[in-house]
């Protein structure tokens, strides 16, 4: 089982977007927080042409800053720069920025900073471009697929072009898959939700940082979903509907409601 949802408008994004370079200073490549590496699409980077790029991972409020430190480290390791921020802050999003700045070769500051902002689907992207331009011009919402179209957006700090979310064409491996499933990075009618659980499930059970155990003591994986799913009123003598549960764990995860638990290690 693998994903395959990759829209007309992820291809053409690619494209358009390398067609750019040429009027582009500095990459944002944006991946979540919580799977930072499994979010990174790895057949992005040969498209940059050696343009300065910075990752930038997105809702840094949702895992613990040593996890992160020692993401950043990792990414570091691999000759790559990262930062971490949260979107909706406007002081961590100046700091960006900045760096950003400091990134863009002497010979095209005369004209102001352009940046695009590249990533998969629901990390961040349109809401750090709402920021920087103080307030909201681009549809932003906690599902996959809202920007439909690349654009240029003019702000105080330069001007950015914000990018519909993109998904590589093959993704070979299954758990990446299933964790931008998790994470709401793969549209909703696409999620093999079972498979998504499970892994959701075991990642709740086993990480250190999470709630789960302390909210349901004594109880096993299986045994805490028939008891949400009974609690929640999903499942009754005569019922059962699994996606409700399914879809209620979900929202719980990404919601924070169990801990700052990352999916990637
Ligand atoms: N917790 C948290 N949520 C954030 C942060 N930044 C953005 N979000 C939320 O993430 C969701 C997706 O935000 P968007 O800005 O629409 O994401 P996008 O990358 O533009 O999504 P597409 O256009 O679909 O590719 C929204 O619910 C935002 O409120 C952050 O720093 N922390
Ligand atoms: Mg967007």
């Amino acid at each position: 089982m693998s994903i395959a949802w990759y829209p007309g408008h992820m291809a053409k994004t690619r494209n358009r977007h390398q067609s750019m370079l040429k009027s582009i200073d500095v990459i944002l490549w944006m991946v979540d927080a919580r799977a930072p590496f499994s979010t990174l699409d790895p057949t992005l980077k040969k498209t940059f042409n050696n343009k300065p790029f910075l990752i930038v991972i997105n809702k840094k409020d949702l895992v613990k800053a040593s996890y992160l430190d020692a993401v950043k480290a990792r990414f570091a390791e691999q000759g790559m720069p990262a930062v971490m921020i949260r979107a909706y802050k406007a002081q961590d999003v100046k700091a960006l920025i900045k760096t950003a700045e400091r990134m863009q070769s002497n010979r095209r500051k005369i004209g102001g900073l352009r940046v695009s902002i590249l990533g998969v689907p629901n990390t961040g992207k349109s809401t750090l471009i709402n920021q920087l331009a103080g307030k909201s011009t681009q549809p932003v919402a906690n599902t996959p697929g809202i920007t439909k179209a690349l654009r240029w957006v003019e702000t105080p700090y330069g001007s950015i072009l914000d990018t519909p979310g993109i998904l590589w064409p093959k993704i070979e491996d299954v758990e990446v898959g299933l964790k931008m499933a998790i994470l709401g990075s793969i549209k909703d009618t696409m999620i093999p939700y079972g498979a998504a659980i499970d892994l959701l499930m075991d990642r709740l059970y086993t990480h250190p940082e999470s709630k789960l155990k302390a909210l349901y003591p004594g109880l096993e994986p299986l045994a805490i979903l028939e008891k949400i799913a009974v609690d929640e009123g999903f499942k009754t003598a005569h019922s059962f509907d699994e996606m409700a549960l399914y879809q209620r764990l979900l929202k719980d995860y990404r919601s924070g409601h169990f801990g700052k638990v990352p999916l990637d290690d």
